[in-house]
């Protein structure tokens, strides 16, 4: 049992510079956790809302002073000094006092904020591991999978204005024997694109997730830019490095029709479909997330039905960590795996219950950051403790992306011989330029 003496909220900056919510909680026995909470900029229309003030007078209107006030005036005075046992009950709490389908009273950034700070206190007093201590809510135990990174090392959409009109690539170091050798293969591909961009005289920018941020003339230009690199830093593309990419189509979808302003041109949904599997034949892509509408079903069914049997199709603005949005989209057969981003959905205990529900369904997983981030690493343990999948956290520069993989990199070298790293089959994903 255990009982929160103190809950102290703090209004901080994440890595936009933009107002976020910062929570320390402390236990009776002196014992403190503390929960940070990412922020969007390419969010979806399901998301539980983001509370911010609107004040023009600070931070542009993104002060989050009134979702502080929620947690000083109504979440406080319903947890300090009640005995618990599990984060769970505090969530249930707040889920109650909030009331609305889309935590749009107290602010989904309020409540997991509190949530994480609260599993984050829990297992400081158990003396355990964020990771150790998270496990047995996914039925883990002892022996442990670290999650695959994907590496976003090319931003556009609305990561980097002028950029491309899809939002990431990425790339996968597949077969590799540990998360250390995927995580250098990671970087050093990072490292080669930018040299190629310098020597294309390409201004070094890079986007809101530390990819590179290049003006380019088409989509498809970024692809066999990843194709060079991969191979310049000594890599083999479609072997031991693969592809995955974030189009965020409904930043894209306006009138009905999917519109790629880079390169003057507009698709229908079956249009934009067989687009891709061109794309899936000539380059080495194991995943699509968001590549289509967030209430595109007819062709996200489509999509799935196409290339899913080999390219994972990934659900993020269409779910939103949402558990009833998945059980739609696995009766619809709409796509083969989900994202999951625990600020969409506003608890941990809600995030958790998706993934697990994922898990069940035989649903893939990526636990993601989001585009505005900060110094925590929970999401990372979060990846460790749900038992491998994948996880994107950016590219592999700038500390509130690195973070979140140096920390992994301590887990596995924390576990040795209990850690492996995830894998996935790539034996049907030949497509090669
Ligand atoms: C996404 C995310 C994270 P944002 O679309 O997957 O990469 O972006 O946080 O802006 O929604
Ligand atoms: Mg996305």
């Amino acid at each position: 049992m255990a009982k929160i003496s103190k809950i102290i909220p703090l209004e901080v900056l994440d890595s936009r510079g933009n107002p976020t919510i910062y929570v320390k909680t402390v236990l009776e026995d002196g014992s403190v956790g503390v929960g940070f909470v990412p922020s969007g900029a390419s969010t979806g229309k399901y998301e539980t809302v983001e509370l911010r003030d609107n004040d023009p007078k600070r931070f542009d209107g993104k002060g989050v002073l009134s979702a502080i006030k929620n947690i000083t005036d109504i979440i406080s005075p319903a947890i300090v000094g009640v005995e618990f046992e599990d984060f769970r009950q505090v969530d249930e709490k707040m889920i109650q006092l909030d009331g609305t389908p889309n935590k749009s009273k107290l602010g989904g950034n309020a409540t997991l904020a509190v949530s994480i700070s609260v599993a984050d206190v829990l297992a400081k007093s158990k003396k355990t591991e964020m990771f150790a201590y998270l496990a047995p809510y996914f039925g883990q135990s002892d022996s442990y999978t670290l999650p695959l990174p994907y590496f976003n090392i090319l931003n556009g959409g609305k990561h980097a204005v002028g950029s491309t009109d899809f939002q990431e690539f990425m790339v996968v170091p597949v077969k590799f024997p540990n998360f250390s050798g995927a995580y250098r293969a990671g970087t050093e591909i990072y490292h080669a694109l930018g040299k190629i961009l310098l020597e294309r005289n390409y201004q070094p920018l890079v986007g809101d997730e530390g990819g590179f941020a290049p003006s380019l003339f088409s989509n498809e230009q970024a692809m066999e830019l990843l194709m060079m690199a991969i191979k310049d830093a000594g890599y083999t593309a479609g072997e031991e490095v693969f592809i995955a990419l974030d189009p965020a189509a409904s930043r894209f979808f306006y009138q009905n029709v999917y519109q790629l302003h880079r390169e003057n041109r507009t698709f229908t949904g079956d249009e934009l479909i067989d687009f891709y599997k061109v794309w899936v034949e000539k380059y080495p892509i194991i995943s699509i997330e968001d590549g289509l509408d967030e209430d595109d079903w007819k062709n996200w069914q489509r999509l799935t039905a196409e290339i899913g049997s080999h390219v994972d199709t990934i659900g993020d603005d269409l779910y939103t960590t949402n558990k009833i949005r998945l059980q739609t989209g696995i009766a619809q057969h709409a796509s083969n795996a989900i994202l999951i981003k625990p600020n969409q959905i506003g608890t941990l205990s809600e995030a958790i219950e998706t993934i697990n529900f994922a898990k069940q369904n035989n649903i893939k997983y990526m636990i993601s950051h989001r585009s505005g981030e900060n110094e925590d690493t929970f999401i990372a343990d979060l990846a460790v403790a749900a038992g491998g999948g994948m996880i994107k956290s950016g590219a592999p520069c700038r500390s509130e992306r690195t973070s979140k993989y140096n920390r992994i990199k301590e887990i596995e070298a924390m576990l040795g011989d209990k850690a492996k790293l995830a894998t996935r089959d790539v034996s049907q994903n030949t497509g090669l330029q």
